[in-house]
């Protein structure tokens, strides 16, 4: 293993949020994207942590991401609740839209969050995970950025497009699962690309439209859907709800309006909430009960549920801390001291 350095989640958190601050973004945006991305390292998900600093960085420097953003609340006491997000990052919008979004569900049942005019970079889970502590079922999606060809195409044309969803448990953290409609998020190619390592065989496709395991030619080629023509369905289904729907760009537009795959894009995202306690109500069986069997009759084969893993990497490093190889922590220290250079 490497040589690492543990630091805390709170401290990590502190020089992340320094990083922010010394860019230029304003309290609020810098607070929220510090703790999306040190909950990403903490928890493991490494193609949404530390390394995605930079990126926001650079899309910054190119005026593509508003520093000073302050979302706003639009509620028309609706089922369909809006955060303006100004153009700063996505994680202060839903933090904004959170608390009407959970209100409007245990009282209609069901509501559903629009944010417009984000820029996204970060993980789903987050969102899912904090409807779900509220006592409510969550989904969340959003287009990104062309990237994907749809099942029997060769060129980029859908998004990497995730889809999380998260269920409430009495006693434990909620069920949840987070992940693109393409066979991978674009960071983890990314990462492999910088690692030199290939890709598994049916990931990609490279410019000229042919297989390929090479993860820089994926990346100036094209990505390709999980499962075939499912996960093309459902990518473009994401970009019709949380694109089309929303009056918001979809993963084509949201490439045009960036000219690059290399920041971070702006578009909508779509969370929505259901109450299981109202969907079931005179129905016989409490929802939350028979859930917990369903999930003991998946462990119970030996299988384990999403979110088992990222949850173990939090327990981990909540005791002993983020485990930080030489390079990470030199990349922090730098963009602590110097900014992008
Ligand atoms: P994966 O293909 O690794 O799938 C991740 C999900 O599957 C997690 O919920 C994971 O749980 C679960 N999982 C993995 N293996 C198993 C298993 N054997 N049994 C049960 N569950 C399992 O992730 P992706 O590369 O597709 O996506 C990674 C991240 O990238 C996501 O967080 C997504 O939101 C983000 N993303 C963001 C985009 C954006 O535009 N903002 C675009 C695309 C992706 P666990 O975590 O516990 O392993
Ligand atoms: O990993 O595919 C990805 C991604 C796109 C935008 C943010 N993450």
């Amino acid at each position: 293993m490497d040589d690492v350095t543990m630091v805390s989640v709170a401290e990590l958190g502190r020089m992340v949020e320094s990083i922010f601050m010394r860019a230029g973004f304003n309290a609020q945006q810098a607070d929220a994207i510090a703790r999306i991305i040190t909950a990403a390292e903490r928890d493991g998900a490494k193609s949404h942590g530390i390394y995605r600093i930079e990126g926001c960085l650079r899309t910054l420097a190119a005026g593509k991401v508003s520093s000073g953003a302050r979302p706003e609340l639009i509620d028309e006491g609706s089922a369909v609740i809006r955060v303006a997000a100004d153009g700063g990052f996505s994680p202060a919008a839903f933090e904004l839209g959170l608390p009407a979004l959970a209100g409007r569900a245990e009282k209609l049942g069901l509501a559903a969050l629009v944010i417009n005019d984000c820029v996204h970079f970060s993980a789903l889970w987050p969102e899912v995970e904090a409807v779900a502590s509220r006592g409510l079922a969550g989904l969340a999606m959003c287009p990104s950025y062309a990237a994907v060809a749809p099942a029997g195409g060769t060129q980029p044309l859908l998004g990497t497009n995730p889809i999380a969803f998260g269920w409430p448990r009495s006693g434990a953290a909620p069920y949840v699962f987070d992940f693109a409609t393409s066979c991978v998020a674009r960071g983890e190619i990314e990462l492999l690309a910088r690692a030199g390592e290939p890709l598994p065989e049916g990931w990609a496709l490279d410019a000229e439209g042919a297989p390929t395991t090479d993860a820089e030619a994926a990346l100036s080629g094209a990505m390709l859907p999980f499962g075939g023509h499912k996960g093309s369905a459902i990518s473009t289904m994401v970009e019709l709800l949380a694109g089309v729907m929303i009056g918001d760009l979809t993963s084509q537009g949201a490439l045009a309006e960036l000219g690059t795959l290399d920041l971070a894009p702006k578009h909508g995202e779509l969370i929505l909430a259901f109450s299981p306690a109202r969907f079931a109500a005179g129905r016989p069986g409490d929802p939350l009960a028979r859930a917990e069997a369903l999930f003991d009759a998946i462990l119970g084969q030996g299988a384990r549920l999403p979110g088992q893993r990222r949850l173990a990497a939090r327990a981990r490093s909540e005791a002993e801390g983020i485990a930080l190889n030489a390079e990470e922590l030199a990349l922090i220290d730098r963009l602590q001291r110097d900014g992008l250079a």
